[in-house]
């Protein structure tokens, strides 16, 4: 790998592993679409050097309010890792500046080697949140700053899978401690989050990588994320598919 892209994996490794933000990578280097994937590739061979394993992949900037959110508009991908997965709690004080947003969840039961396997692969559906914390500055990145920065990605939850059903169009909410925060629907996530799913297909296709059984394919959010502090019991739920919840500290 060109030692120049290593070198910026090294700098988002390092940022996540002291939290500590950094100035984004674009400020000082021409970086562009697939030299940034190359990066992202790079953190996470950091993270399977030090034992974490694959699980799964996350869409982003599949809905209109987090392209706004963000000011950035072509849909992404990141990769998550075993070490991401939250079981109930998440500490805050191992994060820069977390943010919190629901999601829907696929489970993949078969091996997806092209975009037309997705569909049928699917094993099960949940809600589930995900936590994101961008290593830079501000929470501020181009499109390649934040694909060189695995998406964001930082940890997720799930809640209970269900059997495969329509979610084309179900109510999500966000509530942190019992207050409504955040509320849309899942036809958000680029009209129907099936069709996130296809899309994680064509860019794991295009990466030669496969979806494996067991892994979790997080669609991408339906709502604006929202700041996650500490102390707080955050529950995300959506119609038909029950709920997750963690609390943090
Ligand atoms: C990047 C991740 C975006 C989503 O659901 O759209 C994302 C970010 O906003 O920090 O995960």
């Amino acid at each position: 790998m060109n030692p120049h892209l290593d070198s910026f994996a090294e700098i988002l490794d390092k940022a996540a592993l002291n939290r500590r933000a950094v100035p984004r990578l674009t400020d000082a280097a021409a970086l562009d679409v697939p030299s940034a994937y190359e990066v992202q590739r790079a953190v996470i061979e950091r993270r399977l050097a030090r034992g974490e394993s694959l699980i799964g992949v996350k869409m982003g900037f599949t809905s209109r309010a987090k392209m706004v959110q963000m000011g950035v508009d072509d849909v992404i991908w990141g990769l998550l890792t075993d070490a991401m997965l939250i079981e109930s709690h998440v500490d805050t004080a191992d994060l820069i500046h977390p943010r919190i947003e629901p999601e829907i969840a696929f489970l993949i039961d078969r091996p997806v080697r092209t975009p037309a396997d997705a569909v049928d692969a699917v094993g099960g559906i949940a809600v589930g949140y995900e936590v994101l914390d961008s290593r830079y500055e501000g929470f501020s990145f181009t499109l390649p700053d934040v694909i060189a920065d695995n998406a964001s990605a930082a940890g997720f939850g799930l809640g209970p899978w269900h059997r495969p059903r329509d979610v084309g169009n179900v109510g999500m909410l966000l509530e942190i401690d019992g207050r409504t925060v955040a509320s849309g629907s899942s036809a958000a996530i680029l009209g129907d989050p099936m069709r996130s799913l296809v899309a994680a297909a064509r860019l794991a296709e295009a990466a030669g990588i496969e979806l494996q059984p067991g892994w979790v394919i997080l669609a991408g959010a339906a709502t604006a994320a929202i700041p996650l502090p500490a102390g707080t019991h955050v529950r995300v739920s959506a119609a038909g598919l029950g709920r997750a919840e963690v609390t943090t500290r």
